[in-house]
């Protein structure tokens, strides 16, 4: 369905659609692009805020380079909604984020506009650079761009690969997209070297009106004054002309407004004919154009769909809330216990601890492998650190795990967000491998609460032990508590054991499948019930990629059958839990259903 849009939008299939248009229409397309996202995001949810700030570069782009011979990777890909729209999505856009729609972040799957998989971030730079290699091993010459936020270009990854650039390539394009914001405040050294550096912009400004008054002075003969006002306020706005930047051996553009069509087509024909690589520094304005997603830009990072969502959904309390309060009740009692968030204090539920606990909660930014290594210092030092993190962003800090804390034996505590799966953000976001990844690791104590009470004695218990613990918990609304496990009775019959939060999976069915159910809330060490059900079979259910996981776990060292019962080997898409649940057979009627095969096979 294509919907009220003008026709301008409507015309375009292409970046060089754009490129053909007169560049006095691109700011009334601008406008009609951002009509359409607000339009479509309002029903599909997703990341506005982050969108409608690139809308301009996105059409600069478009007019300057010939794309897709030319590249632009869009770092977390979560601003690219414009990119969309002009590569041939815009109708799809009705699609966006829903089971077996097109994605919310780049996808090379989705079009050949995509030249790499967005959704975790960092990575931009570093691919760019790979390709940039590949294209200078293949004598040829397209331009290869990557399109970096402030606070994604402080990742270690970024970091890393700002290290290379010099030595890799001659011809590179980074645009460093500083909003001043991650999903909140950004920050760190960077935060702080832009925002004085963003004064440029104003520096500009003031300049234009400085060189007017400046052509009075000196017609009026007060040359001097004129010169003096000139040293003084220009150092002032320009401290810091880049340096670091230069020092790495790339040339720095900047910073320029971001919305203003002219001077970015301006900026990247410049940058496009150098030889050597370029910072391209823009100022962008996160939320542009809607004015809630301007003033507050966090809260509309990443928005619920608000057209089709009720007004007064029932209240409910988040596992990431829960874990929040917990938290801060437990820090209450103990002054040791210090938070550690990478960019998520909002998401992870830490934002009452930093508001109750200031001097104990550190944001790092968006570096989770510093996170678990910071901790481990602290940790040694006599502090117990929480680590909030999702699961699918604590991929890459699985070495720090290991290295750092459980080798070490330090009292770290990772909890993990989003472990299971999490619905439109799709495959790059399901938290899915987090109990393969670090089960393996020795001196771990790692638990799946099933509901807050076993949350609560979880966080408690990682600090009575004060040894290396993660503790796992999915997306969504937490219960208080889940009724008894039944005792176990002297058969022999088979028995089921749903990790953590698949226990509300497996409540259904219950009442028709005459089983033992046992919620339980430990993968390691495995839960203490597995001792009294020595010699049956099992059948285990866990909200996680079934290879190497919990299921695995048991069958490693149960002595009868397991029917293990989880994500198989494969990427999940996007889509609500329930359209999940049946593509991955865990939905309720193919639970029945393996579930009463395994019983005929193994009836006692
Ligand atoms: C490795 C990783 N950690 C955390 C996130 C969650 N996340 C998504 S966007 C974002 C903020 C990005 O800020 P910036 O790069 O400045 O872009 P902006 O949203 O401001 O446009 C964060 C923390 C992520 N996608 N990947």
């Amino acid at each position: 369905m294509q919907p009220n849009v003008t026709t301008l939008l409507n015309t375009i299939t292409s970046p060089a659609d754009v490129k053909r248009l007169p560049s006095e229409v691109l700011p009334q397309l601008a406008t009609e692009i951002r009509t359409r996202m607000i339009e479509t995001v309002s029903r599909s949810g997703g990341h506005l805020a982050p969108s409608l700030g690139t809308v301009e570069l996105t059409l600069a782009l478009c007019h300057v380079f010939d794309f897709p011979t030319d590249k632009v990777i869009w770092d977390v890909g979560h601003q690219s909604y414009a990119w969309k729209m002009v590569t041939g999505r815009n109708d799809a856009m009705e699609t966006l984020r829903q089971f077996d729609g097109i994605r919310g972040f780049p996808f090379p799957a989705e079009s050949p506009y995509d030249p790499a998989v967005g959704g975790h971030a960092g990575v931009a730079l570093s691919t760019a650079l790979g390709m940039a290699a590949a294209r200078d091993l293949k004598q040829r010459n397209e331009h290869i761009i990557a399109v970096v936020g402030d606070a994604s270009l402080t990742n270690g990854i970024s970091l890393e690969a700002l290290n290379a650039v010099r030595h890799t390539t001659e011809r590179l394009i980074l645009i460093i997209n500083d909003n001043g914001m991650s999903i909140s405040q950004n920050v760190g050294a960077f935060a702080r070297m832009f925002a004085r550096r963003i004064s440029g912009i104003r520096y500009n400004r003031i300049r234009a009106a400085a060189e007017a008054t400046g052509h009075h002075l000196r017609l009026s003969g007060l040359k001097s004054l004129y010169r003096a006002l000139k040293g003084v306020i220009k150092p002032l706005l320009l401290r810091h002309r880049s340096a670091i930047f230069e020092d790495l051996g790339l040339r720095y553009m900047g910073p320029i407004d971001g919305h203003d069509i002219p001077a970015l087509c301006e900026a990247l024909r410049a940058a496009a004919e150098g030889h050597v690589p370029v910072v391209l520094h823009i100022a962008t304005v996160k939320g542009k154009g809607y004015a809630p997603a301007e003033r507050h830009p966090s809260k509309w990072h990443g928005v619920s769909p608000w057209a089709t969502t009720p007004s007064n959904p029932p209240p409910t309390t988040s596992w990431s809330e829960a874990f929040g309060e917990e938290l801060c009740a437990l820090a209450r009692q103990d002054e040791r216990i210090v938070a550690v968030t990478a960019a998520m204090r909002d998401g992870t539920g830490l934002a009452p601890f930093f508001r109750e606990f200031p001097n104990r909660a550190f944001d790092v930014g968006i570096c989770e492998e510093h996170a678990l290594t910071f901790a481990a210092g602290l940790a040694a030092a006599g502090f117990r650190p929480y680590v909030a993190l999702y699961s699918t962003f604590a991929q890459r800090a699985v070495d720090c795990m290991m290295h750092d804390v459980c080798l070490a034996k330090l009292p770290v505590t990772l909890c993990l967000d989003r472990a299971g799966i999490v619905g439109a953000d799709g495959p790059t976001h399901h938290g899915l491998y987090d109990i393969a990844m670090f089960r393996a690791l020795p001196n771990l104590t790692f638990y799946a609460p099933t509901a807050r009470d076993s949350l609560r004695q979880a966080l408690q218990q990682a600090l009575t032990d004060g040894t290396p613990t993660v503790i796992r918990y999915p997306r969504g609304a937490i219960c208080d508590a889940l009724p008894a496990n039944p005792t176990v009775d002297t058969g022999k019959g088979p028995c089921l054991l749903a990790l953590g939060d698949t226990a509300a999976w497996v409540a259904p069915l219950l009442e028709t499948l005459p089983l033992p159910c046992f919620a339980v809330d430990r993968i390691k060490p495995l839960p203490a019930v597995l001792q009294t059900l020595k010699g049956r079979p099992l059948i285990t259910l866990e909200n996680a990629a079934k290879q190497a996981g919990f299921g695995s776990a048991i069958a490693e060292v149960h002595d009868a059958p397991v029917l293990i019962l989880g994500w198989e080997d494969a990427f999940i898409p996007q889509g609500s839990d329930a359209e999940l649940r049946r593509f991955g057979r865990l939905d309720t009627e193919a639970l029945r259903a393996a579930i009463s095969t395994f019983l005929q096979e193994h009836a006692e």
